[in-house]
């Protein structure tokens, strides 16, 4: 369609018999898909919009192989709410994201940062809980951890560990 308005008739009758219009076409196409993967390429490669702020996060000193809790301030400066959605250690292969009711904690699927605001992940309410640490983690060390939210971010920070 495109090559017939740019050829006319002529066009087409030119892109049905010659060779030369055939090795064209195939130009074409290579270019196309030069394009596309060029697009692809610069639209994975943006930066993304950087909307999660973590500050404070913390993590109760513990015995190697027994739980405990990390706590953190969570501040989204985006104009769309954010999920935290997963946590992970090397220092541990289960980490779940808990709430707490009535004295009750529960595992959440997702905890929500709403737009421009903060949650604060803190004792007796919400938190990352840390099964079975491989090892004993004392005051004053910190602790690698990785987050990730459901808008794509994905936020290395490390965790200070705290006395009760
Ligand atoms: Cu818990």
């Amino acid at each position: 369609m495109y090559l017939y308005s740019l050829f006319g008739e002529s066009g087409r009758a030119y892109r049905r018999h010659s060779p030369v219009m055939f090795l064209f076409k195939g130009a074409l196409k290579k270019t196309w898909r030069f394009l596309t993967a060029l697009f692809l390429t610069a639209f994975y490669a943006l930066p993304l919009q950087a909307a999660m702020e973590v500050s404070g996060v913390s993590v109760f000193a513990v015995e190697a192989h027994q739980p405990t809790a990390i706590f953190m301030r969570l501040h989204n400066l985006g104009e769309e709410g954010v999920n935290l959605v997963m946590a992970e250690s090397d220092l541990s292969t289960r980490l779940e994201l808990h709430g707490s009711r009535q004295g009750h904690m529960h595992a959440l699927n997702a905890i929500e940062i709403p737009a421009q605001a903060s949650v604060e992940l803190k004792r007796g309410g919400l938190h990352i809980m840390l099964f079975d640490v491989e090892k004993t983690l004392h005051k004053g060390e910190s602790m690698p951890l990785t987050l990730y939210f459901d808008n794509g971010e994905v936020i290395k920070t490390a965790a200070q560990v705290i006395g009760d």
